[in-house]
């Protein structure tokens, strides 16, 4: 029997699924990943764009990057792989969520039950107030540019591997934007006037325990018999604490990734198969 027939006999009778998705799942779409060839953090250092401390020191520097990143994503689209798991979603026989590290919103706009969709990286669609003294977060926010200073800042698809226009207009090979230039036009909290941030995780930053706590729910409430692993490194704690989690619990793991190691393409790994490709391609054919 094929892998896919093994799968697919494996999904036809789970009845509590779980999918763990990375950056690889929207590569078709056209949105980078994060340490590919062409990733993200290979031509921007992670440090000086999606940590607290890098907000802090140049909050202009950083909103250039997440509006850039907003605007990437507002003119992708879903590609089948989304629309094949936000089609899982709707399956009422099925117990079936999807941890997603990525902060596009492109599984929502395929129309993923929203209920099963755990975005715990946050979402770039999301402003949040940065006062210790106010809660107000704005969700839902597709506005593109953001500010009307946010729409010129330069960034384009060629910068990504060379360098970034800094608001002067100079071709240097630094992040660093002038930051009074910008921080008057940055987002402002209209309840306080305070300047608001991404509502994305950073590295460093605990993750938001409603989010923690709805998964934990849903893996404490009864085993999980299968585990889709899709278009992830695995790199980033505590995404990837899932998928041990779930074997540790006697579930079936199903890898479908470009990048694959070669002991799960040659099955030697138990209850685990590898899907070798581009998600886009392989999850409509998988999940069919
Ligand atoms: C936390 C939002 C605890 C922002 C992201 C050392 C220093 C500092 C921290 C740490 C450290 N060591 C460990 C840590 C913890 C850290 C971490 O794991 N760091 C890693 C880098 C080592 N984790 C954290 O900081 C997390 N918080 O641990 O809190 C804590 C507790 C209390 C108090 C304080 C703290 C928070 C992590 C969240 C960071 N935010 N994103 C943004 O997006 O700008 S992470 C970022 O990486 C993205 O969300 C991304 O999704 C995520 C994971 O990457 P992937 O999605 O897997 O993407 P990647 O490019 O890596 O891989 C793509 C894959 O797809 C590849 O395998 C490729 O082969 C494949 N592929 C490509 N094309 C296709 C494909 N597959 C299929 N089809 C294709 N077409
Ligand atoms: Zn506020």
């Amino acid at each position: 029997m094929s892998q896919l027939q093994e799968f697919q006999d494996c999904l036809r009778n789970a009845k509590r699924i779980v999918a763990l998705v990375g950056a690889g799942l929207s590569a078709s779409s056209g949105l980078p990943t994060f340490r590919g060839s062409q990733g993200l953090w290979k031509n921007f250092n992670m440090i000086d764009l999606a940590t607290p401390d890098a907000f802090y020191i140049d909050p202009g520097l950083v909103w250039q990057f997440y509006a850039w990143r907003r605007h990437q994503a507002l003119k992708a689209q879903p590609n089948s792989g989304h629309y094949a798991l936000a089609q899982l979603s709707k399956q009422t026989e099925k117990e079936f969520i999807t941890i997603t590290q990525n902060v596009d919103g492109l599984l929502t706009r395929a129309g993923h039950r929203k209920s099963g969709l755990h975005e715990i990286h946050g979402s770039l669609f999301e402003l949040r107030c940065t006062s210790f003294t106010c809660t107000y977060i704005e969700r839902n926010n597709y506005k593109d540019p953001l500010t009307k200073n946010l729409s010129d800042f330069g960034f384009d698809e060629d910068d990504l591997d060379t360098t970034m226009e800094t608001l002067d207009g100079v071709d240097e090979p630094t992040f660093a934007a002038p930051q009074a230039l910008l921080v008057d036009d940055l987002p402002k909290c209209p309840v306080c006037n305070t300047l608001m941030r991404p509502g994305v995780v950073w590295f460093g930053e605990s993750l938001s325990l409603r989010t923690l706590d709805g998964i934990d729910g849903f893996l404490q409430a009864g085993p999980v018999d299968l585990i889709m692993v899709i278009g992830t490194s695995g790199t980033v704690y505590p995404a990837n604490s899932y998928v041990d989690l779930v074997r540790r619990g006697g579930g079936a793991v199903a890898v479908f990734n470009t990048d694959i190691e070669s002991e799960i393409l040659r099955g030697d790994v138990a209850n685990t198969w590898g899907f070798q490709g581009d998600a886009a391609e392989w999850l409509p054919k998988a999940l069919d």
